[in-house]
């Protein structure tokens, strides 16, 4: 059942809104129990990977999408680090509505740019960083009429909120720490808000510490200003002026969290440690969560047995060549049995 079904009642749909569904949202929340006590918590990736798409971003589209629908759009466009465009062009071909996205040239990860382009998106390579992209896609939506489906289309944070309403009813309530990759600072917000909004609806009963985690190179939340230069191997949420800066700086500290930042290099082997000690293989912006709790353990400062979720927010498949950047190369053998059982020596 897609989120616009599932939680309809919570959401801004009425009777007019077209039922748009990729079956999105319902994904698995995997108890990781190798690296949690590794970790001394009790550790839950929430496997946004297994959206339609690949990542969260279709949890917000779907509603995006129906809204433009709605108020007849003609088009849709968007400025992305890769997740949101191959969202919006998944999207606007089951619909049947164009869709134009801007990316930031030659930063986008392989698979990200295939489905925009398989999913018949215009893609146009923007010579500029994806701030740039976004101001400029925010124009051309005002010069064309054309809906936007970025972040700032507030159809998307709305219905993100999804995502914590599925850990709630998942494990019968908030878990005591949340943590999760901020690029734009959209979806630790529908975070947060998700959870505050359920817990007034006496749906659960607690609130989770939010904490955001950012790449070294483009950590305007943890500086506390703007990055002109973004540059990190999580190349989704290379970004240095987040547009929703206001509400994540407002859910850090309504629920006692922090901003931390991570390098690359920490960010890469927590994809190794996820995927060899997990079986979870997510891109690098999601393998951040687990780099940050690392990092927080080896500080002594991640609290004993504490119920964790993190938000794993894209598929590792759309970046192969991020994790083949780091592990050595299939053991080459010719044809026979005798080189064969040699390979197989323990
Ligand atoms: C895998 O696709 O901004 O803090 O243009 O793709 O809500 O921006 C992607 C962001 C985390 C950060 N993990 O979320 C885009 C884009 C993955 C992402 C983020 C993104 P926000």
């Amino acid at each position: 059942m897609g989120v616009l079904k599932r939680y309809g009642e919570f959401l801004p749909v009425t009777a007019k809104t077209p039922a748009v569904n990729l079956e999105e949202g319902s994904t698995p929340l995997v108890r990781l129990d190798r690296i949690g006590s590794d970790l001394g918590v009790e550790l839950w990736g929430k496997l946004e990977g297994c959206n339609p798409s690949g990542s969260f971003k279709d949890r917000g589209m779907v509603l995006a999408v129906a809204k433009a629908l709605e108020d007849g759009a003609r088009a849709l466009v968007c400025a992305s680090t890769g997740n949101t465009s191959a969202s919006a062009a998944a999207y606007a071909a089951h619909v049947g509505v164009p869709c134009y996205v801007l990316l930031p040239s030659g930063k986008v990860a392989m698979g990200k740019l295939a489905q925009a382009l398989i999913y018949g998106a215009r893609v146009i390579a923007v010579d500029g960083n994806f701030d740039r992209t976004l101001e400029m896609a925010r124009e051309a939506s005002n010069e064309r009429g054309f809906a936007i489906v970025n972040s700032v289309n507030p159809y998307r944070l709305i219905s993100q909120r999804t995502g914590a309403w599925e850990v709630c009813e998942f494990l019968g309530g908030a878990p005591d720490l949340h943590v999760i990759p901020v690029g734009n600072a959209g979806n630790i917000s529908a975070y947060w808000a998700g959870y505050v909004e359920f817990r007034d609806r006496g749906k659960s009963s607690s609130l989770p510490r939010m904490m955001g985690f950012q790449a070294e190179g483009a950590a305007p939340l943890v500086t506390g200003r703007p990055c002109p230069n973004p540059e990190t191997v999580a190349t989704a949420i290379r970004i240095g002026n987040p547009v929703s800066a206001h509400l994540a700086r407002a859910a850090v500290a309504e629920s006692g969290g922090e901003f931390l930042s991570v390098p690359d290099d920490e960010i890469l082997d927590a994809q190794r440690v996820l995927a060899a000690k997990g079986g979870i293989f997510a891109e690098p912006a999601s393998c951040i969560t687990l780099a940050g709790l690392m990092k927080l353990k080896r500080e002594g400062r991640l609290g004993e047995g504490l119920r964790v979720v993190m938000v794993l927010t894209g598929n590792g498949l759309k970046d192969p060549d991020a994790a083949l950047s780091q592990v050595g190369k299939p053991l080459s053998i010719g044809g026979t049995m005798e080189e064969l059982m040699e390979a197989l020596r323990p």
